[in-house]
């Protein structure tokens, strides 16, 4: 089977680990055809779009995506939004799936084996937002639907089935909104009730964050929405050694769009020190989940171990005798073709 895939760099430090994760996906697919397109804050400032429809046409196309980093800025610029919210819309790929599990490094939790399953289509990230009074006043609305709650539960509970897990949370704060997180909660619940093999449990996000720090091995799947999935992945990712190292994939019926959860981290980019582990283990989520490459996905994980049980490492995970971003690649590369 011939492997089509968009890369989209992105900004930051999107544009140094995507290169090091195609690196190693030509290792174990040599021949895999690279369609290059672009997207991202630079994109806008000189084309005056985040994301080009040649991008989301091409990304179409491949079916199969890895992008990299946006950085977007924290205030309003006209005519701007955030590329990677409308690549992920426009894709209608609306369940982002998460894991963490326990890597071979001193900053990681040992035991710790999660993933969060994250809606990712509606919630705050519609971007409907506005002012009043005179812009003294800021408004955003929050989106929940009865159908992109049940697809993504579905994900959830499919995934778990399929890989053997044990328990799904599904994590929202319907005490206090009960009309959104309240729908969010009752459509995850009766979805529940197809798989009662699994068992389910629920916690509002405040408790759901408390226990993430307290014990993060008492969670199996976490199934929520797109703001709580957002933070709750990001916090997860501390147990798993850190961001540089937390990979993930969003999935819809057609399309697969591999990405580190981590951005573009403007205060080390252009500097070579980037950790590529996030995007290299994305990369594998592509082959596994996508292509069903499952050897190929072994491998690729197997050599990213490898590598950092070894002892090599960016500065992210710790300074002394912290590697760059190439050599790291390298010996990643090292483990796959020996
Ligand atoms: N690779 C995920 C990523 O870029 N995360 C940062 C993020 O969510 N940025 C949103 C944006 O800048 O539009």
């Amino acid at each position: 089977m011939s492997l089509e895939l968009c890369v989209i760099e992105g900004d930051g430090i999107g544009k140094e680990v995507i290169p090091a994760a195609i690196d190693v996906l030509r290792c174990v697919a040599p021949n895999v055809t690279i369609h290059r397109a672009e997207a991202g804050w630079e994109t806008f400032l000189r084309c005056g779009t985040s994301l080009p429809n040649d991008t989301l046409r091409m990304a179409h196309e491949c079916g199969a995506v890895l992008f990299g980093a946006a950085a977007s800025p924290s205030y309003p610029v006209d005519g701007y939004s955030s590329p990677i919210v409308q690549l992920r819309r426009g894709l209608q790929a609306y369940a982002n799936v998460r894991p963490t599990r326990y890597l071979p490094v001193p900053t990681a939790r040992e035991g710790v084996n999660l993933v969060v399953v994250r809606e990712n289509t509606e919630d705050l990230y519609v971007g409907h937002e506005h002012t009043e009074d005179e812009g003294r006043t800021g408004i955003a609305e929050k989106v929940i639907t009865r159908g992109a709650t049940e697809r993504v539960a579905r994900v959830a509970y499919e995934m778990a089935t399929r890989v053997g897990r044990k328990k799904v949370t599904i994590v929202h704060k319907a005490n206090v909104l009960p009309q959104s997180d309240g729908l969010f909660r009752s459509v995850a619940l009766e979805i529940a009730q197809e798989f009662p093999h699994i068992l389910t449990e629920e916690l509002l996000v405040d408790t759901a964050a408390y226990w993430l720090v307290k014990d993060p091995t008492r969670y199996d799947v976490i199934l929520t929405s797109n703001l709580y999935g957002d933070i709750l992945s990001d916090m997860a990712a501390a147990w798993g050694g850190g961001l540089g190292l937390a990979p993930s994939l969003s999935v819809g019926d057609k399309v697969a769009l591999a990405e580190p959860v981590h951005g573009s981290a403007p205060d080390i980019a252009g500097q070579g020190v980037a950790n590529p582990t996030a995007a290299i283990l994305s990369i594998a989520m592509l082959l596994r989940h996508h292509w069903g490459r499952h050897e190929d996905a072994l491998a690729v994980e197997g050599a990213v171990c490898d590598a950092l049980r070894e002892g090599n490492h960016t500065s992210d995970i710790y300074t002394e005798g912290a590697i760059s971003t190439d050599d790291f690649t390298r010996r990643v590369c090292a483990h796959l073709t020996s």
